[in-house]
């Protein structure tokens, strides 16, 4: 029989942070609770130093927040995750920087950079009215052998209708364990109905990401029962058997760049939260040469990837940026999200 040793983990601590008191409390209590769930001695000042970041961020950019840093006990790991929820106080920076675009590796400002370099898990989780919410995690040993990092990263442009504060598109990026899963929703028309339905469609996906993806498009239809509905495409990577699941209900465009022979992504009409017919799902091999774009119907269908060319070096977040530059249509919200190897 195996024995788990079960050793009782330290209480979650939430620290306002206003003030640069804070942000030293911070690292302090960081390191403390690092040291506590037996991260080792290097790692436990790394994780201060993120703690640190990311509550000086939150004095600098956001007019102040939360950090949240809660030991974690997921048999067999142990590690811990740190949060940093703004109060939106300070949104038109981060806004700023959230909308022209994002990256999940490299070129992040904000000290972001340094937090995606030296934790184990990261993610941004964008919050369209109330400023953003980032989560990390470091484990102890950190990854396993097995576990082999992102190879993609994933890149988004958006914006609303020109003349509107609110966006009526929405993007969804989530890693796991091997996995990643990346959406663009699109509310039906612009403004704040539109905001309304395509938020509903992704706090369900962002919360159920690791559900089959009939799973989800059947969930984000009954989350948008009594909005406008949306329209919705997703695709999850399966880097280690190096394949893609995709399905799309209404005009989502989807394109696969960089293969000879054509992978044939099938979108589905419809509506979510209205009609919600079956998403038909098909999954893909995926070579690390593809880039997948995924655009809203803000974005003009004409254009080939010929006339960017130019931008085949370029991060993803730059790519995303540059071609809703080009081709983003005045009329309507506008999203374009990029998946492609990330540069070495
Ligand atoms: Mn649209």
């Amino acid at each position: 029989m195996v024995k788990t040793l079960i050793v009782p983990l330290p209480p979650a601590q939430r620290i306002e942070v206003m003030h640069s008191a804070e942000v030293a409390m911070a690292r302090r209590v960081a390191r403390q609770l690092a040291e506590a769930v037996g991260i080792d001695p290097r790692s436990c000042d790394e994780v201060a130093l993120v703690a640190s970041e990311l509550a000086s961020n939150l004095v600098k950019h956001a007019g102040g927040g939360s950090l949240l840093l809660v030991p974690l006990s997921i048999p067999p790991r142990t590690g811990l995750q740190i949060e940093a929820i703004d109060n939106g106080a300070g949104i038109p920076n981060i806004h700023l920087a959230m909308t022209d675009g994002y990256s999940t590796s490299g070129s992040l400002g904000y000290g972001l950079g340094t937090v995606n370099r030296l934790m184990d898990e990261f993610e941004i989780i964008p919050r369209n009215e109330h400023g953003i919410h980032i989560v990390c995690r470091k484990w102890v040993g950190g990854h396993s052998p097995s576990i082999r990092p992102c190879p993609f990263e994933v890149g988004i442009a958006t914006r609303p209708k020109l003349g509107f504060d609110q966006n009526g598109d929405d993007f969804v990026v989530k890693h796991w364990l091997g996995h990643t899963l990346v959406g663009v929703i699109d509310g039906l028309g612009h403004g704040e109905l539109a905001h309304l339905a395509s938020v509903a469609a992704r706090n369900y996906v962002e919360s159920h990401y690791d559900l089959p993806l009939d799973a989800l498009f059947r969930g984000a239809g009954i989350a948008c029962r009594g909005t406008r509905g949306c329209v919705m495409a997703l695709a999850q990577f399966d880097w280690e058997r190096e394949k893609i699941t995709f399905g799309s209900i209404g005009n989502i465009d989807a394109r696969v760049i960089g293969n000879s022979t054509p992978v044939n992504l099938i979108v589905r009409r419809g509506i979510v939260g209205l009609n919600t017919p079956e998403a038909h799902i098909s999954e893909h091999a995926w070579r690390s040469e593809y880039m997948l774009v995924l655009y809203s119907d803000g974005v003009s269908t004409r254009w080939n990837w010929q006339d960017f060319r130019q931008l085949i070096g370029k991060t993803a977040t730059q790519i995303a940026r540059d071609m809703l530059h080009a081709l983003a249509k005045p009329t309507d919200d506008a999203t374009i999200l990029i998946v492609k190897k990330t540069p070495r």
